[in-house]
């Protein structure tokens, strides 16, 4: 009797055990892969960009584990990250899928999405080893063309 009860004893360890490690690959993004972090900036006629405007991504190097970007919105209005030919890959119904990335951040608010870097790592093959580049902008808040950011791809 005895060595039956700590046998199951020793089961609901290893079940909790794999729950908390489950819950802790769900759970906080931080932790694993790339972190890029963007932050919002309000400028001057209502135009609003996000920093650092230009990031450089080494193929090579960073595309060995997730790539993870997080956007902090410390302004008192909404913005929003687009970025045209990059896409994200998000958890829909239980279901994975790809999507173009356009994210809208709260006032105050903070906002990570994992990128597919299938997507970019066929971008950069096409590209035959020039650089890619990807232009990141707030669509709310961009009156001028210019101030918007770009994301560097190299080999
Ligand atoms: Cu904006």
């Amino acid at each position: 009797m005895n060595w039956v009860m700590r046998g199951s004893a020793h089961l609901a360890g290893v079940c909790l055990g794999l729950a908390v490690s489950t819950g802790s690959l769900v759970m906080p993004l931080t932790g694993w892969g790339k972190e890029i972090s963007f932050v919002a900036r309000d400028v001057e006629d209502q135009q609003a960009v996000w920093l650092p405007s230009e990031i450089i991504i080494h193929r090579s190097a960073d595309f060995r584990e997730p790539l993870i970007f997080r956007f902090d919105n410390p302004t008192v209005r909404t913005h929003v990250f687009e970025a045209p030919g990059l896409f994200e890959s998000v958890e829909e119904s239980g279901v994975r899928i790809t999507r173009p990335v356009r994210i809208t951040i709260a006032p105050e608010g903070t906002e990570q999405t994992v990128i597919d870097r299938d997507r970019m790592a066929s971008d950069a093959i096409t590209a035959e080893g020039e650089t890619v580049t990807y232009q990141f902008y707030c669509p709310l808040h961009q009156a001028d063309a210019d101030i918007g950011g770009k994301i560097v791809v190299r080999q």
